[in-house]
């Protein structure tokens, strides 16, 4: 029960989504998370060792949404550190980049990683949106026509190329993945209540007590 001098009117429900970046070490999850959250770029970061995560407050089509970026470290041996982690994520960011073929065509084991450990049944029905990152370099090896193929035999998911170097489509590649999630039927269960109480807000005047 609400104390009293809450009104409904000073709370706003914000939805909590979770997405989470898999892919080969160094195609570029850390940094694509630190432009969009920070817009920051570090071009001698480190590897990620297990996950980190972070936040970000963000309005799409008018429904305020808590973005929560999971980033996980795409190193083979990391791998029992990073997995536990994957479990209630509402989409995933299947990264690879454009200069490093092994990196696009490991795709699909990401895939298959997430899809085992996130149990997910119907892995062609989840929301996976893929990142070509690194198209700012200019030895490129992976084409936008063999990634697109990729993404239209793997359930059709949406393609970007982005480079966290330069902030190319960084925005739009998360603004879609949060659209995706909010397509999705029955959020409801996703409404947490992040609600925000104005505690400047004066209290309303009480109606006298009639008994
Ligand atoms: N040119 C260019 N370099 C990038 C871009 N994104 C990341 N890098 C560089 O690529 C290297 C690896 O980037 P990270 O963000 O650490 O890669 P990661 O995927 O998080 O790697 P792990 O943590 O090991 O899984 C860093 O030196 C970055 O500066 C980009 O869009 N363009
Ligand atoms: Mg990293």
């Amino acid at each position: 029960m609400w104390p009293d001098f809450v009104h409904t009117s000073t709370m706003s429900k914000s939805a909590l989504v979770k997405v989470i970046l898999l892919g080969d070490g160094g195609v570029g999850k850390s940094s694509l998370m630190n432009r969009y959250v920070a817009n920051k770029f570090d071009s001698h970061l480190f590897h990620t060792i297990g996950v980190e995560f972070l936040n970000k407050e963000l309005e799409v089509d008018g429904q305020q949404v808590t973005l929560q970026i999971w980033d996980t470290a795409g190193q083979e041996r990391f791998r029992s550190l990073r997995t536990p982690f994957y479990r209630g994520s509402d989409c995933c960011l299947l990264t690879f980049s454009l200069d490093d073929g092994q990196s696009f065509r490991n795709l699909a084991n990401w895939k298959k990683e997430f899809a085992y450990y996130a149990d997910v049944k119907d892995p062609d029905n989840f929301p996976f949106v893929v990142l070509g990152n690194k198209v700012d370099v200019a030895d490129r090896q992976v084409s936008a026509e063999d990634a697109q193929r990729w993404c239209r035999d793997n359930g059709g998911c949406p393609y970007f190329e982005t480079s966290a170097k330069d902030a190319t489509n960084v925005a739009s590649a998360f603004e879609e993945a949060v659209r995706r999630i909010l397509a999705l039927d029955d959020r409801a269960d996703h409404l947490i209540h992040t609600d925000m109480v104005d505690l400047k807000k004066k209290k309303e005047p009480q109606s006298p007590s009639c008994c």
